[in-house]
């Protein structure tokens, strides 16, 4: 039986060297034949559907995300025998979320049963376009999949025009000059095919606020993390246009990989205008008895986790507030179908309230899952299994990134404590423990903890 793992094998570099000195360049390409470019199929409408009501009614109209003002104005549908039809200019594979307006009262297409939540108590009809004769992708099976972590300004620099250090930080914190066109530049020459990586996982595209902030360790940094977002609808300049991402998603389609970005929706920065137009939708930085609530200080990391600031700088989303949660979910749901990509790095989960990722799940699957699942992988950096399983289900994540197996790996082979009896007690008892359907994502690193190197034992017996 295969184990219900992705393979996390590759790290992007963390340490401070320059983006340009990204090892591998000289990789060759790997010989293999790429997938027909489904760019050019995706870009612009080519083809059009014909969306019928067949019902009673005077006067029917379609609402929906099928134009920039289709949810607010539609388009009438003509009365045919039988109904209503209209005909829409698509994109090919274009997913349309839509409902009807029948003599003024807002309802489901009776004839689909793809439906999604619309936020509101009641649902959205769901379809997909399918005319044109791009090629389909070929789905993959997530078990499968080899991911590798890019940090994207930490791996490859292919335009100088954008880096834009941020002042008074030391370099190892600074900005490095990573962008799109250079991690396209790599997609595009083979290098991740010739690794056998067939996903990439993201940092954050979000803006992130372009000044200093002083890390635990009292030096100053800048956000090239992408844990600092500030205009959660405009992505990161210093990395490239939204444009050049979109054009790494489809040059990565187009070499048979999947792309997942990090999504962080537990805080933003303090500069954001979504914090200061609404403070309402954040918890306060206070812990009710004259302290802060930041996580470690003021509040506890554990009993305050939903709840405490991971810095005084990030203020933290309290999505038991509706609008918020509305707010946050849809900003999720547009990067996910703007970019068209397979997948969420889900940041932060233990400290987020489960109703969001119950509501993006249930809005997700509908439209966004079509010939594969939308995978949706969380960190939750913790030892405990059970934590971590309690937000693996069909109605919340596929997996985690499995920090128990990790720890485990790092125990009995690098610090040689114990055996690999030890360690083959724990994978029988961890295959499975996740639950039927789970996919979990094997790692020994990450940006989230140390090199695992450092555990190894320097006098080996
Ligand atoms: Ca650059
Ligand atoms: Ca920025
Ligand atoms: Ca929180």
């Amino acid at each position: 039986m295969r184990p219900a793992a992705v393979c996390l094998v590759l790290l992007a570099i963390l340490c401070g060297c320059p983006a340009s000195q990204n090892p591998g360049s000289d990789t060759p390409d790997s010989g293999m034949n790429p997938e027909p470019d489904a760019s050019t199929c995706e870009a612009k409408p080519t083809c059009s559907v014909t969306i019928r009501y067949t019902g009673a009614g005077g006067s029917v109209q379609l609402r929906g995300d099928f134009a920039a003002n289709g949810w607010t104005q539609g388009v009438a549908m003509m009365k045919v025998d039988g109904g209503f039809e209209v005909t829409l200019p698509v994109r090919d594979q274009q997913v349309i979320v839509y409902k009807f307006v029948v003599d003024g009262n807002w309802i489901m297409d009776p004839g689909n049963g793809r439906k999604s939540p619309d936020g509101f108590g009641a649902f959205n009809s769901v379809m997909r376009a399918d005319c044109d004769k791009c090629p389909a992708r070929a789905a993959i099976d997530w078990r499968d999949s080899i991911m590798y972590f890019v940090m994207i300004d930490r791996f490859a620099n292919g335009d100088t025009v954008n880096d834009a250090p941020v002042s008074g930080v030391e370099q190892p914190g600074q900005y490095q000059g990573g962008d799109y066109k250079g991690l396209k530049q790599k997609i595009d020459e083979g290098y991740f095919n010739a690794l056998g990586v067939n996903t990439l996982w993201l940092t954050s595209p979000i803006d992130n606020a372009d000044n200093a902030n002083p890390g635990s360790d009292g030096h100053q940094y800048s956000g090239y993390h992408g844990y600092w977002p500030k205009n959660l609808d405009a992505s990161e300049s210093k990395y490239g246009t939204e444009a050049e991402l979109k054009a790494v998603v489809d040059a990565a389609h187009a070499k048979g990989i999947q792309v997942l970005i990090d999504y962080v929706m537990n805080h933003v920065h303090a500069d954001s205008p979504i914090y200061q137009q609404h403070q309402d939708w954040f918890w306060p930085n206070t812990n009710g008895s004259g302290g802060n609530c930041v996580c470690g200080q003021g509040c506890s990391w554990d009993n305050d986790r939903i709840r405490c600031w991971f810095d005084p700088f990030l203020p933290d989303f309290d999505f038991r507030n509706a609008d918020a949660r509305r707010y946050s979910i849809e900003n999720a749901m547009q990067w996910a179908k703007r970019l068209g990509i397979d997948g969420f790095r889900l940041d932060a989960v233990k400290h987020l309230e489960t109703v969001w990722l119950t509501d993006l799940r249930a809005r997700m699957t509908p439209e966004m899952a079509w010939d594969q699942p939308f995978y949706m992988v969380g960190e939750t950096f913790d030892g405990s299994r059970d934590l971590i399983k309690s937000y693996v289900d069909q109605t919340m994540l596929d997996g985690q990134f499995d920090f128990p197996l990790r720890g485990k790996i790092l125990e009995n082979v690098l610090r040689r404590d114990g055996s690999m009896t030890d360690l083959a007690g724990f994978l029988s008892s961890n295959d499975g423990f996740y639950g039927q359907g789970s996919v979990m994502s094997t790692f020994i690193g990450n940006h989230d903890v140390p090199r695992a190197v450092h555990i190894a034992e320097d006098s080996p017996q």
